[in-house]
């Protein structure tokens, strides 16, 4: 099993190689890929080492089995035919292949059936907010179907990237020290701040952002479920947070519901208010799960229920489900 890793540079993909060591994924050979400014580096893997090579329109891919590709957009959208021309599976990070009709966009624990048809070798990752918020909706819409979600989304700086991780610990120094603060990755200072604002305005005056929590999830979900988001970047680290409100076909208990979380592959439940303990980014950093808390019935709906979630976005966000996703592949086909 020869897999590759497209943009292993990268914040998520550094994770892939942590996750694909820590899951003891049954690859025999290993190639890595970056830009030209990454090419030559040299990483680690198994006690082994492996020089990044440049991305370029070969035939570099030609006994890749699985490739995780994660490099952007641009990327993805110009080498997918160079990375699957010789049969390979590219899993894609990137939003390039999400909304296309002929590439199934995969969560595991919530339609992993999905990865198995996939005409253009194309799995698309879904964005990391959606994936955390799917995988807590999956055992609701079991008991009941969801008619309609709100979600305002808190998201870390690592959503940004590994330069806007490190940009916002610079504003913390500099805004605590008196210095100018250095604003580059987002549109204000983020330190001591939130900024609604993730990705671009859209003409209904939703970001890309929150679309994509719309639009993401009635696909994951084959539902025609409603969702209406508010994504805000936070002065957090690496794990994003949700707060989620969901109205059901049918009236829920929280009973049922808290039932339901812990009984789902993925999900831990921290919820017991009066011993503080509910989910909060600062400890769960570097966790596989998808955390939620703050489970309640809603004030305003019988039908209503709302609950608090907490995940890492590089970890389950990104490269944790996109190699679930090639685990799948390989236990329910050839590859
Ligand atoms: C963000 N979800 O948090 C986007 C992309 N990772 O910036």
């Amino acid at each position: 099993m020869k897999i590759a890793i497209v943009g292993v540079s990268g914040a998520v993909g550094q994770e892939l190689l942590k996750v694909l060591d820590q899951r003891n994924f049954p690859l025999t050979e290993l190639v890595l890929f970056g830009s030209k400014r990454s090419a030559g580096q040299i990483y680690t893997f198994k006690d082994k080492e492996y020089k990044v090579k440049e991305l370029q329109h070969n035939d570099d891919f030609k006994e890749v089995d699985i490739a995780l590709v994660s490099a952007g957009s641009g990327t993805s959208l110009n080498f997918a035919k160079t990375i699957t021309k010789h049969g390979a599976i590219m899993i894609d990070n990137s939003s390039a292949f999400r909304m296309d009709d002929e590439v199934p966009l995969v969560v595991p624990e919530v339609n992993a059936e999905d990865a198995l048809n996939t005409p253009k070798s194309i799995i698309a990752n879904p964005n990391c907010t959606t994936i955390q918020m799917v995988v807590s909706l999956k055992p609701i819409e079991q008991l009941s179907h969801i008619k309609k979600v709100h979600v305002s989304s808190y998201q870390s700086a690592s959503g940004a990237g590994a330069t806007a991780m490190n940009e916002l610990i610079e504003q913390v120094k500099q805004s605590t020290t008196g210095k100018e603060v250095h604003v580059e990755k987002f549109a204000y200072q983020l330190a001591f701040n939130l900024i609604p604002h993730i990705d671009v305005f859209t003409d209904n005056g939703y970001t890309k952002e929150e679309m994509k929590m719309y639009n993401e999830t009635r696909k994951i979900m084959h539902s025609n479920i409603e969702v209406s988001a508010t994504c805000v970047r936070v002065p957090v680290m690496r794990a994003h947070s949700e707060s989620i409100w969901v109205e059901t076909e049918d009236e829920l208990s929280v009973e049922q519901i808290r039932k339901a979380f812990e009984n789902f592959n993925g999900i831990i439940v921290e919820d017991n208010p009066s011993e503080k303990k509910y989910p909060m980014p600062l400890f769960l950093s570097g966790r596989d799960e998808v955390f939620v808390g703050r489970i309640r019935k809603d004030l305003t709906n019988p039908k209503g229920i709302a609950f608090w979630s907490v995940s890492d976005q590089i970890r389950k966000g990104a490269a944790l489900n996109a190699v679930q996703i090639a685990e799948y592949l390989i236990q329910h086909k050839k590859r």
